[in-house]
């Protein structure tokens, strides 16, 4: 393969990527002091950067490289659909053998009578299309009052502003004078910071009945969908009490409202199953999924409706007014396509449930020995661990929230580990290819680090829990 190995020198490039390139979640300011790490290159679960550094990606990309990097039959897919037939729309009376056959393919793995796909450039952009068709949906079926969608607080649901107001992110709202009308927003099973006295399965199903309340004080005939995460994921890896999803399904299904999954990170073989609708036993009328989809190499999403809500959609709804330039994109479609070949041709999936997980699961949990760390949790291969000061209490450190976990995340970085930081929880989500000396690697990485940052914080006095009344 040809490299691209004479690019400019790091510190040029910092100053050119300080000087005009805006980056996502960020503080510029603080960046542009910081400098920007310029990752070149990446094989496997390796990333390398602009001096040589080799770098452990925890994270897989951003959720995303499931069947992990450098893969040469995805770029020959591209190549030869770029050569083929590099663009052409999905809009007026055309389509393509790319989008075609990809739609088909998701019918085929997704569950139960998902069987219909509207494509979009990205997660958000699905969620944005979600929000339309379910009101939509409703209008076309006599009730256009029905116009409110019911999510969580802190779920991640995208960035446009549709999906953001679905999203919970209390930081995101306060910008830009969010969220959009009828969305409204009920608590997250996050049983470690919010489950006080309460045991989990308990605490699971009251929050889950808090939809029951919601649609009973907003009025059934109001409210046209649920959307959840299986797993949270950008909120921290938030798995929730095993009482939780059935009680959801429950309610949807004893109430007229549809049910959104959005398995934009659970799905394709995350959490041990194709999707995380499968191991929490959810039924969703809609799906969105992106990331994994193409593992991150393309730039593509969708939304997969169910046979059921499709057929009534297209018998009353007329023209649906709503389309991206890049819905269906051929070269998208096509790397998505070889993708999907890959996990289910080399066994991906069956290797994560059978091997990879529970051998990653065993490891990780050892984490939860450590006198940072409060809790270890994993669901598949996401996990994450809640760094606290004193083990035995649930309270979050005296200092700022996310102090620590920025302290965390800056050793992690330094010993070759790309872990995040939510807050004050570490977590991980990397490649479904891991293998298990990489899994030993991650996990000696991650205590090394967690050694670091505990010897870090009790120099400089920050083992110290909040006060129950602050
Ligand atoms: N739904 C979920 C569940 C996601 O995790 C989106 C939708 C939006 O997808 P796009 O492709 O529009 O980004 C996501 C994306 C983070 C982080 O900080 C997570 C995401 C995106 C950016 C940052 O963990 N997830």
């Amino acid at each position: 393969m040809n490299r691209i190995d004479n690019h400019l020198p790091t510190a040029q490039l910092q100053a050119i990527d300080a000087a005009h390139h805006l980056h996502p979640f960020t503080d510029a300011a603080e960046l542009n002091r910081l400098g920007t790490r310029v990752i070149t290159s990446a094989d496997g679960v390796y990333l390398t950067d602009s001096d040589g550094v080799r770098i452990l990606d925890g994270m897989a990309g951003l959720w995303c490289v499931n069947i992990g990097y450098g893969r040469a039959e995805l770029a020959e897919a591209a190549r030869r659909q770029m050569a083929q037939l590099p663009y052409y729309n999905t809009f007026f009376q055309t389509a393509h053998p790319p989008a075609i056959e990809l739609a088909a393919r998701l019918a085929q793995l997704t569950p139960g009578d998902l069987n219909r796909v509207f494509f979009a450039g990205s997660g958000s952009e699905a969620n944005d299309t979600n929000l339309r068709f379910v009101r939509h949906y409703w209008a076309s079926q006599g009730k256009p009052d029905k116009t409110i969608v019911i999510s969580r607080r802190n779920a991640y649901h995208g960035s446009t502003l549709a999906a953001v107001s679905l999203g919970g992110m209390a930081a995101m709202h306060g910008q830009g004078g969010l969220p959009i009308p009828d969305i409204e927003h009920i608590n997250q099973p996050y049983w470690y910071r919010e489950g006080g006295e309460m045991d989990p399965a308990e605490f699971g199903l009251a929050r889950a009945r808090e939809l029951e309340e919601a649609i009973d004080r907003l009025g059934e005939d109001k409210v046209a969908a649920f959307i959840g995460e299986p797993i949270q994921g950008a909120g921290g890896v938030i798995i929730p009490p095993e009482t939780y999803w059935p009680e959801i399904q429950r309610i949807c299904d004893e109430r007229e409202i549809l049910l959104i999954a959005d398995e934009v990170i659970c799905g394709f073989g995350r959490t041990g199953a194709w999707f995380g609708s499968e191991t929490f036993a959810i039924r969703p009328d809609i799906m969105t999924i992106a990331k994994g989809l193409s593992s991150g190499y393309m730039p593509i999403g969708a939304s997969v409706i169910s046979e059921k809500i499709a057929t009534q959609f297209e018998a009353d709804a007329g023209e649906f007014f709503h389309g991206y330039t890049y819905s269906g994109h051929p070269v998208a479609c096509a790397v998505a396509l070889e993708n999907l070949r890959i996990l289910e041709e080399e066994a991906i999936v069956d290797t994560v449930a059978e091997r990879t997980a529970p051998y990653l699961k065993r490891r990780w949990l050892e984490l939860g020995d450590h006198p940072l760390v409060g809790e270890a949790r994993i669901a598949g291969m996401v996990g994450a661990v809640e760094l606290v000061a004193e083990k035995a209490c649930r309270r979050p450190f005296a200092a700022d929230e996310g102090a620590v976990g920025l302290i965390c995340r800056n050793y992690s970085f330094a010993n070759g580990l790309v872990m995040r930081h939510v807050g004050d929880k570490m977590i991980i989500c990397p490649p479904l290819v891991i293998s298990q000396a990489e899994i030993d690697e991650l996990v000696a990485l991650a205590l090394k680090t967690l050694d670091q940052t505990h010897a870090h914080l009790r120099a400089e006095g920050m083992m110290v829990a909040r006060q129950a009344a602050e």
